[in-house]
């Protein structure tokens, strides 16, 4: 067990000004028999946690690459599922995601509610999380799957108004998507907007693949910059991408 919750690690990081990293693994994507080799290329790097989610994954996957990830790694692992079945209680946490740029209720309500009783057999820590989905160019399977319009990066006063919105509700955290595989990551000028608005740690990811990406939106106010795609093409460009000394 940790002996800090998850949460408080991300909050003593905001206070503290250090910026984190966390790598998403999907399940659907990674094969078990490169767990091992993907988690080399992350232990050599300065990365804080591991999210594991997809917008697709078949019944069990999650399972499985959490429980072998927990096999070799020691760092947190976070759930960040696209459904309510990718729930483990192997992970450390899961954030628990309010698709609140969206109106569907199957995301803002009915997900969560038929996520309580694999909660209620788990230790798991849950974070609260305000999930805003922002257009990053391409359509993204979040979308897809989610059947939930992005908000355009240019409406800033409806995405603004829409994460204080998520704090106002209770969310402890405001996770700015892009989607994975966006064209175009969040724009820093829209992290910075909402940084000056808010005070609960801030995530950026999608779209995410150079260290000038990832420093733009560290810049402008995100706590933690969420790399998936990237990494997961190439996992040796994650050495380039972190380029570590600027950002710890
Ligand atoms: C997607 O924010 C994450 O949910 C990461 O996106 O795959 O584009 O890095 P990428």
């Amino acid at each position: 067990m940790l002996q800090t919750s998850i949460y408080e690690q991300i909050a003593n990081a905001r206070r503290e000004n250090r910026k984190l990293i966390g790598i998403l693994l999907d399940p659907d994507k990674l094969r078990l028999e490169k767990v091992a080799d993907c988690l080399r290329a992350i232990d050599s790097q300065e990365v804080d946690l591991l999210l594991v989610g997809g917008s697709t994954v078949e019944n069990g996957d999650t399972q499985a690459l959490v429980g072998k990830i927990k096999e070799l790694s020691s760092l947190p692992v976070v759930l960040f599922p696209g459904d309510f079945s990718q729930i483990t209680g192997q992970a450390d946490a899961v954030l628990f995601l309010n698709l609140i740029s969206g109106r569907n209720s199957e995301y803002l309500i009915n997900q969560q509610v038929k996520a309580v009783p694999l909660l209620e057999e788990t230790n798991l820590e849950v974070i609260p999380t305000a999930y805003i989905l922002v257009d990053g160019g391409v359509e993204t399977s979040v979308a897809r799957v989610s059947k939930t319009e992005p908000i355009s990066p240019k409406d800033e006063k409806t995405i603004l108004e829409t994460a204080l919105a998520g704090a106002y509700m209770g969310n402890k955290l405001v996770y700015l998507e892009a989607g994975s595989g966006a064209k175009t990551p969040i724009p820093g000028s829209l992290i910075a907007e909402l940084r000056s608005r808010i005070d609960i740690p801030i995530v950026a990811g999608g779209g995410i693949r150079s260290h000038r990406q990832m420093a733009e939106a560290f810049e402008n106010g995100a706590d933690m910059v969420v790399i998936g795609t990237a990494f997961e093409q190439n996992p040796t460009i994650l050495r380039q991408i972190l380029n570590d000394e600027h950002i710890h």
